[in-house]
């Protein structure tokens, strides 16, 4: 018998929202939604697409978080290589505390999202009150909140922002698959054709993407010491030219005898989707939030969205893609 024949249909952590506040609830009936990815709606709310129990962390996040000057703040839209820049930001920066070639490396036994926990995901999510006693300096934090919705003080602070982006057609099939891996338990997996429709229409989580992709970029070019913009693709292609850049940014810059004793090396190999999807935690644990750690670590290749894609399909897409960038200066690689 299947386990969902013996057991009732508790749906889990990350699916529920009877856990919203009342005061949300009222909010949420305000707001235009559309067809869920996850939950059975979303919401938009200050002009980006959220789930509900995550408007509610988002608006405590708001309200409540202090930045602090050496707070660094990783962003991306879902599924743009969250957990691989995790893992790297969180080895590079505490290399001095956690040595690179010691054995009991915390990377080896935690998954990276609980290393760096997200902001409005995990640690204001629910009411929860977060403790940030037991976090060390810098403070290493996450996000998918767009530019504009971050709390104040972050912006207001010289808190680092560290931003990642992938192109927009593997960004969708990885957001695809995750959310039907997701919401298996339903039966019902997305049709590929209404997803790609909702994505196009800006309809994703924590979209419009190019909303969210441009509001870091042109921080970024205004800012350059307080948001460094990273690409998946290109960290694929020249990951030790990226890494350098990461640590020059954060202004933990690697010395010349770390570079003589492979420490890059050694931080990209700990770091690979090979490495990390192997240990026994990501392969078999489970984040406190429900996930199961392997939904983090499905193919981490580029270029995977020919595998799906109608001719059709791409055509659309890139046409958005070229309206909503143009003049940018921003060039996607493998679309
Ligand atoms: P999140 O936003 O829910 O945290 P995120 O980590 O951004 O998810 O995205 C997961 C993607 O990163 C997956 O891509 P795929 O679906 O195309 O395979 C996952 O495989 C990929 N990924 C995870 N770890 C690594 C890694 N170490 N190197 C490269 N890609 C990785």
């Amino acid at each position: 018998m299947s386990k969902s024949q013996t057991s009732p249909q508790i749906p889990p952590k990350y699916l529920q929202e009877d856990e919203i506040s009342d005061e949300c609830k009222k909010l949420l009936l305000t707001l235009p939604k559309e067809r869920g990815w996850l939950a059975s709606h979303i919401y938009n709310y200050q002009g980006f697409w959220v789930a509900p129990r995550f408007i509610q962390g988002v608006i405590a996040c708001q309200q409540q978080f202090q930045a602090q000057d050496s707070d660094i703040i990783l962003v991306t839209t879902p599924k743009s290589g969250t957990t691989w820049l995790k893992s790297l930001l969180f080895v590079l920066v505490n290399r001095m505390k956690y040595p690179v070639f010691e054995q009991n490396h915390p990377l080896l036994v935690k998954n990276p999202h609980d290393l760096i926990p997200f902001l409005e995901i995990k640690l204001y999510v629910d009411g929860l009150v977060p403790n940030f006693a037991s976090f060390t300096s810098p403070r290493l934090l996450s996000t998918h909140m767009p530019f504009a919705s971050l709390p104040k003080s972050v912006q207001d602070s010289k808190t680092k922002l560290v931003y990642l982006c992938r192109n927009p057609k593997d960004t969708f099939i990885s957001l695809w698959h995750f959310t039907n891996n997701l919401r298996l338990h339903h039966k019902d997996i997305h049709p590929i054709e209404e997803k790609f429709e909702s994505f196009c229409k800006g309809v994703s989580l924590y979209g419009p993407f190019w909303n969210h992709v441009l509001d870091y970029w042109k921080q970024s070019i205004e800012k350059p010491n307080k948001v460094l913009f990273l690409m998946y693709e290109e960290i694929k292609v020249q990951p030790k030219l990226q890494l350098k850049r990461l640590a020059e940014f954060l202004e933990c810059p690697f010395s010349i005898e770390e570079e003589n004793c492979g420490v890059m090396d050694e931080i990209l190999r700990m770091c690979s989707f090979e490495n990390l999807s192997n240990l026994e935690v990501n392969a078999d644990g489970k984040l406190s939030t429900g996930e199961e750690n392997n939904a983090f670590f499905r193919k981490g290749e580029v270029g995977d969205w020919k595998n799906y894609f109608t001719i059709e399909m791409s055509e659309k897409l890139n046409h958005i893609i070229e309206q909503k960038f143009q003049g940018s200066g921003i060039k996607f690689s493998y679309i």
